[in-house]
């Protein structure tokens, strides 16, 4: 164990996982119970979506809330919190960006060192940038996430590094307390649960976490897990790995996940389904989410509104309860929001002139 451990600074509903989810996590008296302030994101009822398709009960669960701005926060403070009891110095991840800004972070706050692989210009722009402030060393992989990833394993094994992607089980375990609160919130599970899918370790967290607590009667149903991949990357929906893996969600642009076995058992197991969103379909959710609900989500999020969409038009969901879960927030990939239609208006510092291009009256 390190001698100096980060305080728990934390009181409320802004405790962290560890403390909030304590009971159900592999917890010893020796784990320092670190916290960022991870977990307790919002469940927002859909404004404007959910009314336009015919499902009164639809909900966005804004994991982009999370300290880093995405989901990787619950897995990692758990991961993390492990390798400090076991006295790591160092963690390693490979990543297409959120899951290397999260072990950053983390490391930063417990003073480990932390080594990132990403995919060779693979990573979005605000993701690359929390990875640099947090002070992570970045190895630029010439190659696919796969590739990092095959990479990172390797090292790991060779070096003396905590290696802290979904394949470390600390991270699912941290991960599924999601699904608690979405039950916590909503007095039981929901009937549909919609995710994005890439190295597929969160669908199978959910899953875990939705059965684990309908085990302990704290739930009396499971949800169907309703997945979706970009259909350039879909090497579940496929059958078979995707060699070049392309999509504007870059987050999801992965072609052979390393929980590929778990996320079909929580598709069959559920009886839901994995299926796949092109990039128009997903730039279009991406908008409506925006525009429509007031939530910036990044394209990868926006591929399980694109799918909600998509199942919602091939069948009837009005009249169950829906929830989306918005894995990372907009401003992670600030290009892509460049790139939908806009214009600015320049006008000269006065009023009447900005009056005059104006149309209001
Ligand atoms: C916003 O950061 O794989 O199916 O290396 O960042 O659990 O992989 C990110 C994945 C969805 C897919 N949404 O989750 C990484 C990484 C966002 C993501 C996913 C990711 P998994």
């Amino acid at each position: 164990m390190p001698t100096t451990l980060p305080r728990s600074n934390h009181s409320g509903s802004d405790r962290g996982v560890l403390e909030r989810y304590a009971d159900f996590l592999p917890l010893t008296s020796a784990t320092p119970r670190i916290s960022l302030g991870e977990g307790s994101t919002p469940l927002v009822r859909s404004a404007h979506i959910g009314p336009a398709i015919g499902i009164d009960q639809l909900y966005f669960k804004l994991e982009s809330s999370n300290p880093t701005g995405s989901f990787k926060d619950r897995g990692m403070v758990v991961a993390v919190a492990k390798a400090m009891e076991e006295g790591a110095k160092a963690v390693l991840c490979a990543s297409t960006g959120n899951t290397s800004a999260s072990a950053a972070a983390y490391a930063a706050y417990c003073g480990l060192a932390a080594y990132v692989f990403l995919p060779k210009g693979g990573a979005a722009a605000g993701k690359l940038a929390q990875s640099v402030a947090y002070g992570a060393q970045v190895v630029a992989i010439q190659g696919t996430f796969d590739d990092a990833l095959r990479l990172a394993r390797e090292f790991t094994d060779r070096h003396n590094v905590s290696l802290v992607n979904s394949v470390n089980a600390y991270r699912i375990q941290g991960q599924k307390t999601a699904a608690f609160e979405i039950i916590d919130a909503l007095g039981d599970a929901p009937d549909h649960l919609f995710i994005p899918v890439g190295n597929a370790g969160n669908i199978t967290a959910y899953w875990a976490g939705f059965k684990e607590y309908a085990e302990g009667r704290l739930s009396t149903r499971l949800p169907r897990m309703m997945g979706f991949q970009a259909a350039g990357a879909a090497p579940i929906v496929k059958g078979e790995i995707v060699e070049d893996p392309q999509t504007i969600a870059s987050a999801i642009r992965i072609g052979n996940p390393a929980s590929w076995k778990q996320a079909v058992a929580a598709r069959d197991d559920s009886h839901g389904a994995i299926d796949s969103v092109t990039d128009e379909e997903i730039m279009e959710a991406y908008q409506r989410m925006a525009r429509e609900e007031g939530i910036f989500c990044e394209p990868a999020s926006a591929a399980a509104v694109a799918g909600l969409l998509k199942a919602a038009a091939a069948r009837d969901l009005r009249g169950t309860t829906c929830v989306c879960i918005i894995t990372g927030a907009g401003l992670k990939d600030p290009d892509t929001a460049r790139t939908l239609p806009w214009h600015e208006i320049d006008v000269p510092p006065n009023l009447a002139a900005i009056e005059q291009a104006l149309p209001i009256t």
